[in-house]
């Protein structure tokens, strides 16, 4: 709802803002749970899975302590290799995508249960569908909130590469459900999300069948033609109303490092032009964050091996890294403790 015209809708909003400032503090208490999935198996291209002791590496956990969060690491999952796992048609690797997301699944439930908010570090894309599965086996219904330059919603029928981080929602969405083909290592997977509960931030490389479901299921979406015309704080404010309109759920962002713009973010598997800014990737994790719904987060597709140089892999998981303390109150204006004291000369 905008904030425009009559006088309710004025206090509906202040109302709102002032519950932003509550939640400031309950967020800066979250905790994090923090699971490695060094996964890529999803897609052909090697060094995706260096990504979460990359993003360690940066300082993540260290950084996510000084700003008041708790954090607990899990570690890195391991994967073994699942033997006589063959093409079938374009679709490659799907047993060994299949049994890593169950692995993923669980890891998930557990830092649920276990009562933070979960992090996942990838890998590629395909992670989501353990990601999002976890996270709802334990709270039930939530919102996906999908930043990404790809809309990863082809099916195995639709699909152009064979590449499963490019079909993960297909999995997840009831609505779906009669269009994906059974397939080996898949039969754990429950459709969990309904398509009226998924935004999508930062599209600007979506394939004919996606493009097909997206508007047959009336996604909503807010494509780089969307972030251009209204700003991103419109579109956050319309992401944030869309989402509360119904009943409060649980939030999963999932995080695709593309979503960024290739010139901030170039050390990744499949990058486009004409992204989000570091700026507008940092406001809506900001925003996100600020709804106190946020209950699970992604951030994938970080790949070393794509960089031409250091630098540029420095400023791709740098970036990580800030959007990851924006998820868990970072601001832009600065932090302190609530018990923080001035000293007296
Ligand atoms: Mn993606």
């Amino acid at each position: 709802m905008k904030c425009v015209g009559t006088l309710l809708l004025l206090g509906r909003c202040v109302s709102r803002r002032s519950l932003h400032h509550d939640h400031r503090h309950h967020q800066a208490q979250q905790s994090a749970g923090i699971i490695g999935a060094p996964f890529s198996r999803g897609q052909p291209r090697a060094g995706v899975e260096r990504g979460p002791d990359l993003i360690r590496s940066a300082g993540l956990v260290h950084r996510l302590n000084q700003q008041g969060c708790a954090v607990k690491d899990y570690g890195n999952l391991t994967f073994e290799e699942v033997a006589g796992d063959e093409s079938l048609g374009l679709m490659r690797s799907v047993r060994a995508v299949g049994s890593a997301n169950r692995r993923l699944s669980e890891a998930v439930q557990k830092v649920k249960r276990d009562g933070h908010t979960s992090v996942l570090l990838g890998g590629d894309h395909s992670l989501a569908i353990g990601s999002i599965h976890g996270h709802s086996a334990l709270v039930g219904n939530l919102s996906v909130v999908w930043v990404d330059a790809h809309a990863d919603i082809n099916t195995p029928l639709t699909t152009p590469t064979g590449n499963i981080h490019g079909q993960p929602m297909s999995y997840l969405l009831h609505e779906l459900q009669s269009k994906i083909p059974i397939l080996p290592n898949f039969s754990w997977i429950k459709p969990c999300v309904s398509a009226r509960d998924v935004v999508y931030i930062g599209l600007r490389d979506v394939d004919p069948g996606e493009h097909c479901i997206l508007k047959l299921l009336g996604v909503k979406l807010f494509c780089m033609t969307e972030v251009d015309r209204l700003g991103v704080a419109r579109v956050m404010e319309e992401t944030c109303d869309y989402l509360s309109a119904k009943q409060k759920k649980p939030i999963h962002l999932s995080f695709d490092i593309d979503a960024i713009d290739p010139s901030v973010t170039p050390a990744t598997g499949t990058p486009v032009v004409g992204g989000l800014t570091y700026r507008e990737g940092v406001y809506v994790t900001e925003q996100l964050c600020q709804t106190g719904l946020l209950s699970a987060v992604d951030m994938v597709e970080v790949n070393p091996l794509r960089a031409q140089t250091e630098r540029d892999v420095q400023s791709t998981v740098g970036t990580a890294v800030d959007l990851l303390l924006g998820c868990f109150g970072r601001l832009r204006e600065g932090n302190h403790p609530s018990d923080y004291s001035l000293p007296e000369p």
